[in-house]
């Protein structure tokens, strides 16, 4: 087995070229915690070369995304500015292994939070909420892997677009979701798919990002796709719409 920076730079290296790896599961065990270094070693590497992190993001935050994995499991990874796509943009599929799409719903925060927190406090840390899609992208081959291996690659994240910012104090609970591909729905869902209510999955995030500091103010929180993700191909227009929220799209190029 590699140390942890070794792996670092294999898996960092995998996303930069977009070229697939094998599981670093199949070559030896690999813990969480060795996991969540090895993800915080490589996108150190990233930073070295100029990104910035803007945020984290919430994964297999809903039964259809563990269901998808085969893992019950909250994880988390780490969004930089670079991974922020242009709304109603185009993202180009050679930057990507095997691209991966779902929809989301995004919180900005406007004040620090960390640790265990209430709902109710992690809401007061809120500037907006909005209507999002994430683009999951695992650098294993046939996108598969091991709970530690996914967590080693960011968590799948790849890229984010974010949709119009609406106010937090509205009920977010159990808001319906559309995704469209070119006009035809593909995924119908709830937010009450991530974790029952998004703002849990907010409170997790506080928990998680207390390894790194805490969240910070002008953070964007993706809350976790609360459908299962669909594979993109060349030419595709996405579209999101969130019930009271707004739409959010992507083409694909
Ligand atoms: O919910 C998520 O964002 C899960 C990401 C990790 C699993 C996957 O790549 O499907
Ligand atoms: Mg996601």
């Amino acid at each position: 087995m590699n140390t942890l920076a070794q792996c670092a730079a294999v898996v960092d290296e995998a996303a930069r070229t977009a070229t697939a790896i094998p599981q670093f599961t199949e070559s030896g065990p690999l813990g969480v915690e060795e996991a969540y270094a090895i993800q915080a070693l490589s996108m150190e590497r990233r930073f070295a070369r100029g990104e910035t992190l803007a945020g984290i993001k919430m994964g297999l935050t809903s039964r259809a995304k563990m269901v998808q994995v085969g893992v019950a499991e909250v994880i988390w990874g780490r969004l930089t500015n670079v991974m922020r796509l242009e709304e109603g943009g185009a993202l180009s599929k050679r930057r990507y292994v095997h691209p991966r799409i779902e929809p989301e719903l995004a919180f900005i925060m406007k004040r620090e939070l960390c640790g265990a927190v209430s709902p109710a406090e992690a809401l007061s840390a809120v500037e907006a909420i909005a209507p999002a899609m994430e683009i999951i992208d695992s650098r294993y081959r046939d996108f598969k892997f091991a709970l530690p291996d996914v967590i080693a690659d960011n968590s799948s994240s790849s890229g984010f677009v974010v949709g119009p910012w609406g106010r937090p104090d509205q009920d977010f609970s159990n808001l319906g979701i559309a995704m469209e591909v070119d006009g035809r729905v593909v995924q119908l869902g709830s937010t009450a798919a991530i974790l029952g209510h998004p703002l849990r999955s907010l409170v997790a995030a506080a928990r998680a990002a207390a390894a790194i500091g805490g969240l910070k103010p002008g953070w964007i929180v993706l809350a976790g796709g609360a459908t299962a993700a669909h594979p993109l191909s060349v030419g595709q227009h996405v579209r999101t719409r969130v019930q009271n929220l707004g739409s959010v799209s992507i083409k694909v190029g």
